[in-house]
Order: C-alpha cells, then structure tokens, then sequence
C-alpha cells in the first residue's frame, strides 16, 4: 500500500543507525577525529529508570536536545550526545522492595525498558558511551573521587539530625522531607534524630559557586535560586556583654546586616536553642523560659519563619549593654531567631526590622528610630504608638539620625563607619555569612555507593587503598532500613569486617553520581582514570544542557561544587561545567475524578455529549490538569502515541505545542494536526513512492518560500523555538501546494525537516537516490539573494522636509531614482518648476533635494 506509514518507515532506520553506529563520535586522537571541526557537548539531565518506563513529558527535552545535535552535526560541528543512567537512588530501592526483588535486576530491566523506548523515538545518541552509575565500573570511580575529597579535608563525619520513614521504612535526608516533616515520596511522616554522618565541605566553596553564576547562560530565575540557597549576607558580628541578671559579665555575640543600626537595638533575643539560654536566665524566669523552650522545639524550622504567625517568647530576667549607647536592653528568647543561623543571636531593631517590630509591638519593648527614609513612609508601613511617641517601621535604607557618630550618613557609608569603628574598639569584626550548610552526604540505605572507607574501633575514618576499589555492594537477601537508624549494609556482617578494620556501613546519597557523569562520558571505557584530561579539555564545558527547574538548586549546585573541587585537582581546565542551561517546561495530564475523589483513567472515562463520565455509574466526572502521575490515572505512554502515530509524529507533536520553556497541556487529537503535516510532505517528495520531481528550471516565488523556511528554521533551532520552526516547514507546505519541486529542492527541504522528523527523512532521502544516511549531509545554505524583497521603500526629502514615499525597484542606480523622484506629483508641487541645485540619493533609502 503506497503512502507514508510509519511503521514501515522507522524501525528499519532505527536499525540502520544502530548497525551502522550512525552516531558515533569519536575523540581528539582518534583516527577519525577531525581537529578542524568546531566541538558542541549537548547533554540531558540522565533519567532515574524508574519501573513505570518513559511517559511523554520525559522526551521534551530529549526532543529537544536530539534536534539540536541533529542540526550541529549538519553544520560540521563534532557533536557529543550522549545518555546514560542515574540509576542508584531511594526510588530504585523502593520499587526492588515493592515487587519483592534485587535492585540490581530491576534497575537492569529497567534500563532496558528506558533504552528501548529511547531508541523507538530515534534519538541520536552516541550509545557506545552509555554509563549508569550503579554500575561498579562507574562509581569505582566515584569512590575515587571521594577519596580525593577526603585526602583534601572536604570530607569529614559530624551528628547530623535524619529523618525516619517509618511508612517508607527508610531513613531520609532533609532535602527528602519537606517543611512539614512529610516525606517528599508519598507525603508520609516522619520523625528526626541526630546521627553520624559524612558531610561535604561545601561552604568552603560558597564565594566561588556565587561568582562564578555570573559567567553562565542561564536562565535569570534558576541564577536567583542558586545565589539565594547560597545566601550571601555581608555584615558584622557585634559583641554584647551582659549587665545584669544572670551570667553578668558573659559576651553575647550577635550577626548583623545591618551594624548602622546599632544604636537602635532595644532589646536582644535567642534561640531558644542557643547554649546560653539557660545560664542567662534568671532564677525568676527559669520556669517560663523552660516551658518556652520545650514548646518550640515541637515547631518546623519553616514554621518559625513564617512572618505573619503570632510572635511568641520569653523574657530571661537578664540585660545586656548596647555597646555603643551604654544603655541596658532585656534579652529574650523567642522562635522566629533560628539556632542554626549566624550566632542563634540577634539584636533586636524594631523601627527597622518587621519580625522585631511585630515582636517588639507584641511584647510592649521599646523602640528608636535611627534611620530616616529617602522619600516619603510607605502608605502600606506598620505604625504603633508609644507613649505619645509614634514610630514607622522602615525597613529600606536612608540616612542614620539619633546615631551619635553616624548622624547624617547614607547607610552604606554609616555601615563601613560603624565596622570600622567596632573593630578599633574591639567589640566586633566585618563577617559574611551564608545559608548555604554543608552537605550531609551518607545515607543509611542500600542501594547505593559504598564509602571507600574503613572505621576503626575509635570510630576514625581511613581510606581504602585506591588499588582495591571498587568497594562492590554486597548482596543482601533483605536490604529494608530498620527503625533503628542503622544502616542496612551493618547486617552483611561478612562484608563489614575485613583483615584491616570494618567497612563503613553508610552510603552515598543519589547525587553523588550525578555530581561527575558528565565528565565520564567523554572517556566511558577508561580503566586507569575518572576520565582523561585533554578530552575534558577538548568537549568541556558542557555547551547546552536541557532537563526539568526540579533540579535548579541541588543537582546543579552540587555538580558545580564537584567541578571545581576537581579544578583545583588539575583534572579539568574549566571553572564551570554547564555554559548553557535551559529547562524544559513539563507536560500536564488532564485527570478524572468522581465526585468523592476515586480517579478514574483517562482510557476508561465516557463521553456523554461531551461531557466526561464514570463508565459504569455515568456519574459526571470532575476535571482537573495535573503533572502526570501514576496516581491520578493521567501518565501518557509514549509507546501508545508510537504505536499509533509513529516517533516522527511524537517528536514533532511535543516541540509544535508551544515554547520549549513553557509548560504544555497534553491532548493526543492535537497529534493528527502534526501526522497529516507529515503525510503532506511525504506526498510532496513521493508521488506513488516515486520521487516527484520537477524537471525544468525552479520555481521562482517556490524557490523563494522553500529559502525563507530554511531561514527561518535555521534561526530557530539556534534559539530552541523549535515550535515556531516547524510552522516555518508548515508554511512552506502550505506555499508548495500542488506545484512539485526540483531534486535540488526536494533534498533541502528534507535536509530541513531531518532533525525534527528523522525518520520521514532519512526514508526520503533514500528514495531520492541517495544510499547514504543524511545524519553527516551539510545543512543547506540560505541563498540570501532570493530573500531580497524586489521593491524598497525611498523616501523623497525635499529642503530638509519629507515631501513623498516612492516604492522603487530594490538597488535602483542614482540616476534612475533620481529621475522617479523628480517625476512625482508631490515633489514638482514643491518644485514649481525650479531646477535643483543639488539631488543626494543614497541608494535604496533616500533621495535628498535641494532647491
Ligand atoms: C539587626 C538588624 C537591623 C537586622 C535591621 C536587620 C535589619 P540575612 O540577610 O538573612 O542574612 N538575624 C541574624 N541571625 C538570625 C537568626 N539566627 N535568626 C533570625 N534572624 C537572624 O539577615 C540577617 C539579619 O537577620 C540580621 O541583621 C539579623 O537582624 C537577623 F534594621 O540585625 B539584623
């Protein structure tokens, strides 16, 4: 049956570029390496296969990124492409654990599963250099790279407070729980304990990781949430000393942003949790305050922020003197200063900080103003009255008043005044603090890396001999955490003792091999080394790099963190690995429930008069749109939409829905639109599955459209508007009509639609006599001579003033538009018969006359 059909079409490519490694590239050293060629490292964020396969929203940054590779390799760049697995991690080891089986087999079938799906969609990666990092080949060399961080002092074991699942039966990390002490997998709750744990370094890094944002290309919100989680904060610490009540004598030290204040700091608070607390408090108040601080510790950190909540506290019985004013200020303690940052100490400026000026109005403590605002009071500002005294909250900056030495300064320079003043007085220093922790980095849980690392019988930490990693995972029968904190691998007790001491029983959180995978992919095969330094030299730093915003903050914080820890090694030449960033925007499915919330799948619902209903009750169906999710029955599979449409139509049907970066909904009908365009096409090229090919010279206005598309899509791959580039191809469809096109001009506009629809193309190309697969072809030249409109506007300016607009030929002679302009009514009205004493024309635009 001639016409285009899918399934004949593209498994047999599929196959093609497999058997023919089609997407190979090969190295600087290699034989077939060309040095000319311009490099491109274009890279996904690598999937977690995960046991439920690819849904739709998975690809559109696959898409995304394999038409760009397509389209690079075209303009003679050497093009790395590669794809792998992220495949250690809590969701592998709780979907072993559900269906009663070793993560090691499951997270192999399912590889599997993701590679073929993969490949059905015809994306071009390189498949020689597939990693996952649950494999020992690959994370022997992540236990090299922390044995690295280890040597170098990164590394080193604290008590950190965890989190235990009792529902999930596993112990999480903070980033697994969120602000409500839910866990992020399945919102079940959980309870926190200190335990031992490895951290990482990472504030030492944290001046770099901010500066360095700045080189990037990245999207402005993904730069904010990094430097915010990073959280720089430039001030001074300021030494208080206690006057009366108890503890007198004591420092009490304080950060501050804002040092200028000082002489307005009425009062001074603690955490709760500060070590303090109990020693400044006074035998009066020990009971409130006991109470108090029992009471807090039973609120989420998240809970403490938030600015609106009632504020809440206790008064110790104890004073402190303002080092600059001398007065005597009470000390509290109160939840809303966190323990855990700056010096769990504050002192308190009502006027000019919202939490103190809430606290201080709650709690009737006194208030100064000592800065006046540049303009006028914000209409919307807090105001109390006190005494007869009435006082604005003003939180901005101005000038400092009632401030003895600052009086009259602009706040940045009455900053710089009182740190200086502070440090001559030595009753504090400039610091500058920030958010950022350092990074818990064990978990005690199964599947994962080993620590390369031994724990003697004092609990000290020593390395495993480099020659004896990997540090393989041992098989266990039952690898489930145990409500008791410990580590599972403590159970596999013929793996934990060794002739030279104990393993270390935790193991690396998931991050950790995504922190480096992008650098084993230049040099997959390597036995000696992570990877070698001159192909990091040649393909870093990674050029365009597409995945979801979920990972904005960790994943390409903490693979930034590696990448400059292995910068300072010499084992790479960049500062940044990800030039380019780009997030994709996610796919929404439309979900059915019925009225008391039972989901319904999108397959079974009915449609009465176009209204959803249940199948069997006929009960009306509630309609939301939602992220596709197994639980609300609205995950579409990409292997349905195949088996239906084909890849092509797939491929095209996700990048047509709207921008890249915008989040799309979902509607399988909107796929005929793309099909049919792809049928068009096919019967353009194919008449009968006979080239259709117009013998005499080009079409002019064809040869024109067919440019101008080329054009067009050609910019647009360049910028990720691939939605826009396929109406491009769309118009020019449309433009061709009936007419048929020449061979030369049949192979560009396949040349054109090869990186969007691969399939289609290659097949197109073969029946245009070529035995060669289209992957390597050039990418067309825009031949800019045909996009050159044939008439240009020329103004005629007569003495200065515009007298008339003429449509002339395009690259008219002087003298010709000379004549014309002469010629027109408008300007021989203004003429009158009078020669010229002078005509200026430049060329296309203007023709100056002056009389
Ligand atoms: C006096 C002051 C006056 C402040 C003023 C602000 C405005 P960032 O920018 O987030 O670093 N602070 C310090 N430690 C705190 C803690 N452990 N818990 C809660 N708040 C704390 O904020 C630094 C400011 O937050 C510090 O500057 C301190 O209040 C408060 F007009 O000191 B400030």
């Amino acid at each position: 049956m001639p016409g285009y059909n899918p399934k004949d079409i593209e498994p047999k490519w599929q196959k093609y570029w497999l058997d023919h490694n089609s997407f190979r590239t090969s190295d600087p050293g290699d034989a077939d390496f060309d040095p000319a060629k311009p490099k491109i490292y274009i890279l996904d964020m690598f999937p977690y296969p995960s046991g439920d396969g690819l849904h739709v929203g998975h690809p559109v940054g696959y898409n995304a990124t394999d038409i760009m590779a397509r389209y690079k390799r075209m303009k003679g760049f050497n093009v790395l492409h590669p794809m792998g697995w992220d495949s250690f991690g809590l969701p592998a080891e709780q979907f072993a654990i559900k269906t009663g089986q070793q993560p090691a087999v499951t997270t192999r079938r399912n590889i599997d599963r993701f590679r073929g799906q993969m490949q059905r969609l015809g994306f071009s990666y390189d498949w020689d250099r597939e990693i996952a990092t649950s494999d020992p080949s690959y994370y022997k060399w992540t236990q090299w790279i922390f044995r690295k961080l280890f040597e170098k002092d990164l590394a080193y074991i604290a008590e950190v407070p965890v989190w235990w699942c009792e529902e999930l039966g596993t112990v999480l990390a903070n980033e697994e729980v969120d602000s409500e002490g839910k866990s992020e997998v399945g919102g079940h709750p959980c309870v926190r304990r200190n335990t031992r744990q490895w951290v990482l370094r990472i504030t030492a890094y944290a001046d770099r990781l901010l500066d360095d944002l700045k080189s990037l290309d990245w999207p402005p919100g993904i730069i904010k949430m990094q430097e915010d989680w990073i959280g720089r904060s430039d001030g001074a610490d300021v030494d208080f000393k206690i006057a009366s009540g108890a503890a007198k004598g004591e420092t009490l030290r304080v950060f501050t942003t804002r040092p200028d204040t000082l002489f307005g700091a009425t009062y001074m608070v603690l955490a709760p949790e500060h070590p303090l607390v109990m020693k400044l408090c006074t035998q009066a108040q020990k009971e409130t305050v006991s109470r108090y601080v029992d009471s807090s510790s039973r609120k989420s950190e998240r809970d403490r922020m938030v600015d609106t909540k009632e504020k809440s506290g206790a008064f110790t019985g104890s004073y402190a003197s303002n080092p600059v004013s001398g007065e005597e200020i009470p000390i509290w303690i109160a939840d809303y200063v966190l323990a855990g940052y700056g010096t769990g100490a504050i002192m308190a400026v009502p006027v000019h900080d919202h939490r103190d000026f809430d606290f201080a109005k709650a709690m009737g403590l006194p208030m100064r103003t000592v800065v006046k605002a540049k303009g006028k009071d914000a209409p919307d500002a807090k105001r109390v009255e006190i005494a007869g005294e009435s006082f604005v909250c003003m939180c901005e900056e101005g000038h400092a008043v009632n401030s003895g030495f600052l009086d009259g300064m602009e706040t940045p320079k009455a900053k710089e005044r009182m740190i200086q003043f502070l440090e001559e007085k030595g009753l504090g220093k400039r610091v500058v603090r920030y958010k950022l922790r350092d990074w818990t980095f064990s978990r005690q849980r199964y599947w994962g890396e080993p620590f390369p690392v031994l724990i003697d019988k004092d609990g000290k930490p020593s390395l495993v001999d480099e020659a004896d990693l990997p540090v393989t995972l041992p098989q266990m029968e039952s690898f489930k955490s145990s409500g008791s904190f410990e580590a599972p691998l403590a159970r596999a007790r013929a793996w934990v003792e060794t002739p030279k001491g104990n393993r270390e029983t935790n193991i690396m959180p998931q991050w950790a091999g995504s922190c480096w995978y992008f650098l084993r992919f230049l040099d997959p095969k390597n036995l000696e080394r992570p990877w070698a330094k001159a192909k990091a030299d040649y393909w870093m730093p990674v050029d365009l790099y597409i995945g979801g915003a979920e990972h904005a903050v960790l994943h390409l914080l903490y693979a930034r963190f590696w990448f400059k820890i292995f910068y300072d090694l010499g084992l790479v030449s960049q500062k940044e690995p990800f030039q380019r960033l780009f997030n994709q925007g996610m796919i929404i499915g439309t979900a059915y429930k019925t009225q008391n919330g039972s989901v319904v799948k999108t397959e079974e619902v009915r449609w009465v008069s176009g209204k959803a209903t249940h199948p069997e009750s006929g009960e009306a169906l509630v309609v939301t749109q939602a992220k596709m999710s197994k639980s609300l029955g609205n995950v579409v599979n990409p292997d349905q939409v195949v088996d239906e449409f084909g890849a092509d139509s797939l491929r095209l049907y996700e990048m047509f829905m709207g921008p890249l970066d915008q989040g799309k909904l979902w509607d399988t009908s909107g796929i005929n639109g793309v099909f049919r365009f792809l049928k068009r096409a096919y019967h353009l090229i194919l008449e009968e599955d006979r080239p259709a090919i117009h013998m005499g010279p080009a079409d002019k206005a064809l040869e024109r459209a067919l440019h101008s598309c080329l054009k067009q899509v050609g910019q647009d791959i360049e910028n990720l508007r691939f939605n826009t580039a396929i109406s491009a191809m769309m118009i020019f469809l449309n433009e061709a009509g009936e007419k048929k096109l020449t061979q030369l001009q049949a192979e560009t506009f396949v040349l054109i639609l090869a990186p969007f629809a691969p399939h289609l193309a290659e097949e197109l190309w073969s029946r245009l006599g070529h035995p060669q697969s289209l992957a390597w072809e050039a990418w067309p030249r825009v031949d800019e001579s045909l996009l050159k409109a044939d008439t240009v506007e020329v103004v005629v300016q007569v003495n200065g003033k515009l007298r008339a607009r003429l449509q002339l030929p395009a690259g008219l002679e002087g003298a010709e538009a000379e004549r014309l302009a002469l010629a027109d009514p408008k300007v021989k009205e203004q003429l009158e018969g009078r020669t010229p004493k002078k005509v200026i024309v430049v060329k296309d635009k203007i023709v100056n006359v002056v009389f």
